[in-house]
């Protein structure tokens, strides 16, 4: 089972519920997804285990992605090993920051992205037309609610620039945050249907004109954190009162001097969770449509649900 956002119906505009075996089913009652986010884990698992309304099936309808109303984006950084190793390659005389939070009692957490601005499965991502090296960061992401419990797992592409970041580690904000650089989806895996977060495969291809160009493999069991203290320091200081989205950090990163393309198409998979696909544009041409769409959500561009 998985919570979507869905649009079946333009009349109907943007709808929540549950996608199970190829179909559509609504929750009664329920019309965002923040809304599920302000109930208890056990109260949320009721509801989407009891009444709901057969809508159509998966092919009739357009998955938009599951964040809505004022569900923020947070990530963390530098949780793998893998990430380390880069941020210290790419950044010369501020490589110490790194090594410091790998192992610190403290996280690396940012903040990535208002709902608005989130892409979902089948839409284009955006690189930044002032970078020249960008990356996407396939990674776990925890979908946590109002009293700060784990509630479901979805992907985020933590898209980002390393020259930014590179240049100087107080430019991260501008590294991270940027219309089309934050794609989550398909859809959010209820937490009682994962039986361990810390062995889950994570795999990303990245092809360019149909051919693989980049693709790695990795696994959860390589996270240097864990999920609930992640969590914990996030609500240390902070509320969320439409839940929020946790991404988790890369474990995959592309050699020097990798950079994406537009063009390219971005896909990542994580076991249990599902994939997560998307087209890259550069510069804002290609997603400025999300303003438009934040109030219309029948206008997303794509179709495509893989
Ligand atoms: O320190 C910069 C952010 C790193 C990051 O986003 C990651 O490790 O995923
Ligand atoms: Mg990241």
């Amino acid at each position: 089972m998985m919570i979507v956002r869905f649009v079946a119906d333009a009349d109907a505009g943007a709808q929540v519920g549950i996608l199970e075996d190829g179909q559509l089913w609504s929750l009664p009652g329920i019309a965002t997804v923040g809304q599920l986010l302000h109930l208890p884990k056990e109260v949320l698992r009721q509801r989407c285990e009891g009444k709901r309304v057969f809508i159509c099936n998966l092919e009739d309808a357009q998955l938009l992605p599951p964040i809505d109303a004022r569900t923020e984006v947070w990530a963390a950084g530098v949780t793998y090993q893998v990430s380390q190793r880069a941020r210290m390659d790419e950044s010369g005389n501020s490589a110490s920051v790194y090594a410091q939070v790998y192992d610190a009692e403290r996280p690396e957490l940012f903040y990535k992205s208002t709902a608005w601005r989130v892409v979902g499965t089948g839409e284009p991502i955006a690189i930044r037309a002032d970078s020249e090296v960008d990356v996407p960061e396939p990674e776990l992401a925890l979908v946590v609610n109002l009293a700060g419990e784990i509630v479901g797992y979805t992907i985020c592409d933590d898209v980002s620039s390393r020259t930014i970041e590179a240049e100087n580690p107080l430019y991260l904000p501008q590294a991270k945050v940027f219309l089309g650089g934050c794609a989550v989806g398909p859809g959010i895996r209820p937490v009682w249907e994962v039986a361990d977060p810390y062995a889950l495969g994570i795999r990303m291809d990245i092809k360019r004109d149909e051919a693989v160009v980049w693709s790695g493999e990795t696994n959860t069991v390589q996270l240097h954190r864990r999920l609930d203290d992640l969590v914990s320091w996030l609500f240390r200081a902070d509320a969320f009162p439409d839940g929020v989205v946790l991404s988790t950090g890369t474990c995959l990163v592309p050699d020097l001097p990798f950079t994406l393309q537009e063009g390219d198409v971005v896909t990542i998979d994580i076991d249990d969770i599902g994939r997560l696909e998307n087209d890259v544009t550069r510069g804002l041409g290609g997603v400025n449509w999300l303003v438009e769409a934040c109030n219309d959500p029948t206008m997303r561009p794509s179709r495509r649900m893989t």
